[in-house]
């Protein structure tokens, strides 16, 4: 990136000074009073397009700006630090392109076209720290701060287990710094917010901020009893011999007893840097720890001599950053769903934002416990998280200034849709509606339950039509989806001769069931379909299971008091008989059996894996046939497997097999079995 000379606009004076105000303002509340109000990605765009602008108009950049610097002036509760070595701060890239550019510039600098070796390493996502050794001996602790001094932290670091008070080993050089991660990993992080809410203490909002407060205790037993580890990534002042390469130093470091990475790998050129940040990025949400990107570096240590730095950042290294998993945005009102059993789940209706990846509009609020936790108001700022492919979440309330505009959120006294009393059973959180089947929104739920492939597997019968049909007033019942006449069903929106002729094939293939998926349809509440499955072979019979009390019941396995008090409890109440009959009068049948204890079974004790593609049978058929013969059936394989069937196309599972010496059958042998027990 070459400066301009060119004379600033007075449009970008002032956007300069703009930014300039509002970097220094977040910077404050972020660092000294640990009161974010805008997310990370937020300040990050902030800063970048003040580094744009400066970068255009070479005038603009003084050495006061926030991108000369980063981080606020220490806080004045411990003693400053001066650093030995100013600890550098790191460029960030935020797309493919912008690592291309990031190699582009270190080879046109090296004026060397040759394929660069890199050191790849997760960028944690906690704080930035120095510890001091002289002659093997931990002497100092101090944070990054503003990068040129930090604060004394010593007391504290001292408590964190995996800092070593004394290096251990061979070579260690007389002086050395040591410069790496304090984070906390996330199950340490989870049980801290538990024990909080349990003490009614406010909880933190993310594993850094976690980390920063632990570290920021005056009282270094608070830091002790924190879950923090430190992973060491660079050494900055030494007085001794050091290796040559960047990888090398760490192996150093991890002999004389720090952590570094697992993930630290050298790859070749910036391919291997892109691939390396595409499969890290897909195990992200699997990791132990937080992390917001990579951290790409040079590793040749005369190499990175020769690059040097510019102003705040090496040239050498660059942070490729994830897209951000917490956004900020406003809490536009709460609608409150009820689901198939009843229960009340307030969802966060949001002012789209893009996060983790997608625009999230909506985010669950979990019940009313979790909006007193939040303490969140209609018209708040909130901050959204959407990590992998759960469900979006609202962690935290950024606490407003304006509270005239704020509306508190009030938990219905009667169901939004049936108007039916909404109670909360003693002991539960959940609120649920008490209107069972009269309420539209639970038959809804229940016919849409029935439908599901796991359960009747209606093909094509969809949650869109299930309540296109229920709001029509063709289903009043699950019953009612048996008997709704075609012409009917053809002037749906939709839908037309040809869909409603599949869809009534469906509904007449789905009539002959077994009855595991016929009892987790019902959708008794706590039967899933291991329980339906156990219950169907235990009893054999539909019949049986409705005259058992709740002693017969908990014969079972894995049935205790609570579910079987659901299953006797579902079929005293004679609505719920009154379907099965129905349901039985529309033509629904299944193989009917003698009960037989589960130890009788044939594969009882043997566990199974289907890989690959079967030709001749579906691979949920070849499950329950398994299951129906007590064999447990795996997604993965282990030494404890008893047999795999591989299908063509069978990848890593049949390698695994091999491996390990776990029987293999092809699909022919394993019909061939199967047909043995027939
Ligand atoms: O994991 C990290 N957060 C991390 C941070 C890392 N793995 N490596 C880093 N390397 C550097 C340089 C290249 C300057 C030695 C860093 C940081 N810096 C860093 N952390 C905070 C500011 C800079």
């Amino acid at each position: 990136m070459s400066d301009s000379i060119s004379q600033p606009t007075a449009q970008a004076v002032a956007r300069c000074a703009e930014l300039t105000k509002q970097l220094n303002y977040h910077n404050k509340q972020y660092y000294l009073l640990d009161q974010p109000e805008i997310s990370d990605a937020e300040y990050d765009r902030l800063f970048q397009e003040l580094k744009k602008l400066e970068d255009t108009y070479s005038s603009l950049r003084v050495s006061s700006s926030p991108t000369q610097r980063v981080g606020e002036a220490p806080l004045s509760a411990f003693e400053s630090v001066v650093h030995e070595m100013p600890m550098l701060s790191l460029d960030n890239a935020f797309n493919e392109d912008d690592m291309v550019a990031f190699d582009k510039r270190i080879k046109d600098r090296l004026k060397s076209d040759e394929t660069l070796e890199y050191s790849c390493e997760p960028k944690f996502d906690g704080i930035a720290v120095s510890l001091l050794y002289r002659m093997g001996t931990l002497e100092r602790g101090a944070t990054r701060g503003d990068g040129a001094s930090g604060e004394n932290i010593t007391q504290n670091v001292r408590t964190i287990g995996s800092i070593p008070l004394q290096l251990a080993g061979e070579e260690i050089p007389a002086v050395l710094e040591v410069r790496g991660e304090i984070f906390m990993p996330k199950a340490g992080f989870e049980k801290l917010n538990k024990r909080a809410a349990e003490k009614g203490e406010k909880p933190f909002v993310n594993p850094r901020n976690a980390a920063a407060g632990s570290l920021r205790q005056l009282d270094s037993a608070i830091t002790a009893s924190r879950p923090l580890v430190m992973c060491a990534y660079n050494v900055g002042y030494v007085e001794g011999e050091l290796p040559k390469t960047h990888s090398q130093i760490l192996s150093c470091l991890k002999e004389w007893g720090f952590i570094v990475s697992e993930e630290l790998k050298v790859v070749a050129g910036v391919e291997g840097c892109l691939d390396y940040y595409r499969q890290l990025e897909q195990r992200r949400g699997a990791l132990a720890y937080d992390i917001d990107g990579i951290v790409f570096k040079i590793n040749s240590i005369p190499l990175q001599q020769q690059l040097g730095f510019v102003s705040r950042a090496p040239r050498w290294a660059i942070a490729h950053k994830f897209p951000a998993q917490e956004e900020m945005t406003t809490l536009n009102g709460v609608e409150f769903q009820v689901g198939r059993t009843g229960a009340i789940t307030p969802v966060a209706r949001l002012q789209p934002v893009f996060v983790g990846g997608v625009t999230v509009s909506n985010a669950t609020l979990h019940n009313r416990d979790e909006i007193e936790r939040l303490g969140v108001c209609v018209g708040d700022t909130v901050v959204v998280r959407r990590a992998g492919d759960v469900i979006p979440q609202i962690v935290a309330v950024v606490p407003s200034k304006i509270t005239s505009s704020l509306k508190a959120i009030e938990f219905p006294q009667h169901c939004p849709v049936c108007s039916s009393p909404v109670e909360t059973a003693p002991g539960e959180v959940v609120a649920r509606c008490s209107g069972g089947l009269i309420c539209e929104a639970q038959r809804k739920e229940a016919i849409k339950h029935f439908a599901s492939r796991q359960a009747m597997d209606v093909d094509g019968l969809g949650d869109k039509l299930v309540e296109q049909l229920v709001d029509a007033g063709l289903v009043k019942q699950i019953a009612d989806l048996f008997t709704v006449p075609k012409d009917k069903l053809a002037a749906l929106e939709r839908m037309a001769e040809k869909s409603a002729d599949n869809l009534l094939a469906a509904l007449n293939k789905s009539k002959n069931t077994t009855l595991p998926r016929f009892l987790f349809a019902l959708g008794i509440r706590e039967v899933g379909q291991a329980t339906a499955r156990n219950l169907a072979q235990h009893f054999g019979k539909l019949d049986n299971i409705i005259h058992a009390d709740t002693d017969a019941l908990q014969l079972v396995d894995d049935v205790g008091p609570v579910v079987a008090h659901f299953v006797y409890e579902f079929f005293r109440q004679n609505e719920n008989l009154q379907a099965v009959d129905d349901l039985k009068k529309a033509g629904i049948n299944w193989e009917e059996k003698e009960p037989v204890e589960v130890a009788e079974l044939p594969l009882v004790g043997q566990t199974w894996v289907l890989t690959g593609t079967l030709e001749t049978m579906a691979r949920d058929e070849a499950k329950e046939k398994l299951q129906a013969l007590g064999a447990k059936v795996a997604g993965s394989v282990s030494a404890k497997t008893y047999c795999v069937v591989a299908g063509p196309g069978a990848g890593s599972k049949l390698a695994k097999a091999e491996k390990l010496e776990v029987n293999v059958m092809d699909e022919a042998a394993f019909v061939q079995f199967l047909g043995a027990f027939e």
